[in-house]
């Protein structure tokens, strides 16, 4: 027996439609027709599809971490890390001592120079490092270092749009509250991308600009780009010696047409056979890519016996340990990386999080003919976090080896204070003596490379004497920050005397407290805003109000309304009359 209720049964009876048509009224069912009509046409215009529809990201809502958001004034140095700045040796490479507010990481440079298959555990797990990140085997010409080397590449967004919410995530502060978009190589790294799990400040490893790579002379290199990125990207190895295509017949130049896809690796085969400094660069939507930061200076270094190089200088910055040639040479050696951003550009990554987006609007939308320069880096910072970790710290009587790589879009005219340099190579390739320019302006067109010695003997060339001499690109906005000067990649030469123990320059405390402060970047605070000066410098400020012209309006606008309530009460009581 079925015990339920047939609903159909009753509706599609004609006892149903019949009763219901006796009881309800003609009018009542016209209107009650036409109100249904109107509803379901409302509703099938609301739902009327669309040829096609536009993509839409609703992040779900993350609290943003404010823990760690700083104080407009910072500490000049933040002296996270005083034993990094010594001379040590770790897992036996000897590291020179580093006298900078920001030393590089001696276990970092420890694995660079024996790579990760020939470090201790102990030693790695200081770093970042992945365990495949750089593999160094095979003495193939007996002299006493190895020559097959493997190095694994990622790319890496920094402060791009987090996709949990309204903030940047991989932060990386290039000045005081200055964060731009940035792509960046860096060696495959291992745990968190992140410092800590309560922050959104990058790793250490992960960081502008792109790391110097250096090989020897006739090592076989293996370089494998694995994209962890959302669009594609290539390695070219512009001015290093390689063959055009890999011994499998792949590419080997890292061409536009050869893109290596989201999660896709490819590697790159190298043999090197001429010394000299070199550049690297992804070549797919070159101009964009380029501009976003995946570019980084690579070194060839002459092969000698027993010569392991420091295969990453993370950061760029003194070399705390260079190879066998230099040391013969030189008394100390630094890489000098400038590179520039166009902040339109580096926006884009952090308004949208769809890399359909990211690509439409970076190669359709945006023109980099209409571009502009507004940040100014040198090694990955611009001034003051300049003189953190891109100081030279110099001594009297030594010679330096400088390599200068130009990854900006414009000309760098460098100029170093005090100082005439020697041009020693242009483009990797050494200068005959005779043509060995000494100078202190160097121009360095886009994408091209110098090698300078510096001298700091005081005979009024080669130095005018110890002091804290200033350095930068003599272009007027290479100085500036989003066009606030002092800014851009000023840095300095500074003689070790003249700084302190936490590799700061001496004599510049009321320059600090100016400029180590995110609302001087942020221009809410006047050039000349402290001091003795300050009230003929500082902001113009209000001027007190004129009261004549107070009294005037106030009389004359009150009399204007006083008399319109009159004509109109005058008007009304003729009416009534
Ligand atoms: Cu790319």
């Amino acid at each position: 027996m079925r015990l339920g209720f047939n609903l159909a049964g009753i509706y599609n009876s004609p006892i149903f439609i019949e009763s219901f048509c006796r009881y309800m009224p003609k009018k009542y069912l016209i209107l009650l027709a036409i109100l249904l009509i109107a509803a379901l046409t409302a509703v099938a215009v609301y739902f009327v599809p669309a040829p096609s529809q536009k993509a839409g990201i609703t992040p779900p809502a993350t609290v943003f971490n404010r823990s760690e958001e700083t104080a407009a004034v910072e500490k000049p140095c933040s002296n996270e890390h005083p034993d990094w700045r010594q001379a040590q040796v770790i897992d036996g490479v000897k590291i020179e001592a580093a006298p900078s507010c920001e030393p590089d990481n001696p276990y970092d440079i420890a694995v660079a120079v024996k790579g990760t298959n020939n470090v201790s555990m102990q030693t790695l797990m200081q770093t970042h490092l992945a365990q495949d990140a750089l593999t160094m085997t095979d003495d193939l010409d007996n002299d006493g270092d190895p020559d097959i080397i493997r190095i694994k590449l990622e790319v890496v967004e920094l402060n791009g749009a987090s996709p949990d919410g309204d903030f940047l995530i991989n932060t990386f502060n290039i000045a005081p509250g200055i964060q731009p978009g940035l792509w960046v190589f860096a060696p495959k790294s291992s745990g968190m991308a992140l410092k800590n799990f309560n922050s959104l400040v990058a790793n250490p490893l992960l960081r502008a600009p792109s790391p110097v790579i250096r090989v020897e002379q006739g090592d076989k290199v293996y370089i494998t780009l694995e994209n962890t990125h959302y669009l594609p990207h290539t390695i070219h190895l512009h001015g290093v010696d390689h063959s055009w295509a890999t011994a499998g017949g792949d590419d080997n130049d890292g061409m536009e047409e050869h893109p290596v896809f989201p999660g896709k690796s490819h590697t790159y085969e190298i043999q090197p056979r001429h010394a000299g400094t070199m550049f690297y660069h992804c070549h797919v939507q070159t101009a964009q890519h380029y501009m976003m930061g995946l570019n980084g200076m690579f070194i060839v270094e002459e092969n000698r016996p027993d010569n392991w190089v420091q295969t990453f200088n993370i950061g760029a910055g003194q070399v705390r340990h260079p190879s066998v040639a230099v040391q013969k040479t030189y008394n100390q050696e630094y890489d000098l990386y400038y590179q520039s951003v166009d902040k339109k550009l580096a926006q884009i990554i952090q308004n949208a999080n769809d890399p359909r987006l990211i690509a439409h609007r970076m190669s359709r939308e945006y023109n980099m003919t209409e571009s502009f320069e507004n940040y100014f880096m040198l090694n990955g910072h611009s001034f003051p976090y300049t003189l953190r970790d891109a100081v030279i710290v110099a001594n009297e009587n030594e010679d330096i080896k400088l390599h200068v790589a130009n990854a900006q879009r414009s000309l760098v005219a460098l100029h170093i204070h005090g100082h005439k340099a020697t041009i020693t190579a242009l483009d990797g390739v050494d200068q005959p003596a005779g043509s060995q320019v000494t100078r202190d302006v160097f121009d360095i067109a886009p994408a091209q490379r110098i090698d300078l010695r510096l001298r700091t003997q005081n005979n009024g060339l080669d130095s005018y004497g110890p002091g804290l001499w200033m350095f930068h690109d003599h272009v007027p906005t290479g100085t500036t920050t989003d066009g606030m000067e002092p800014g851009g990649n000023m840095a300095i030469l500074a003689y070790k005397p003249m700084i302190d123990e936490q590799g700061m320059p001496k004599m510049h405390d009321a320059l600090f407290d100016q400029v180590f402060n995110k609302d001087y970047y942020a221009k809410k605070q006047a050039v000349w805003g402290e001091g003795d000066f300050a009230p003929l410098l500082g902001e113009a400020g209000l001027i007190p109000p004129d009261y004549v012209q107070i009294v005037v309006f106030g009389l004359a606008a009150g009399l204007a309304i006083g008399l319109f309530i009159f004509v109109l009460l005058v008007y009304k009581r003729k009416q009534k009359l």
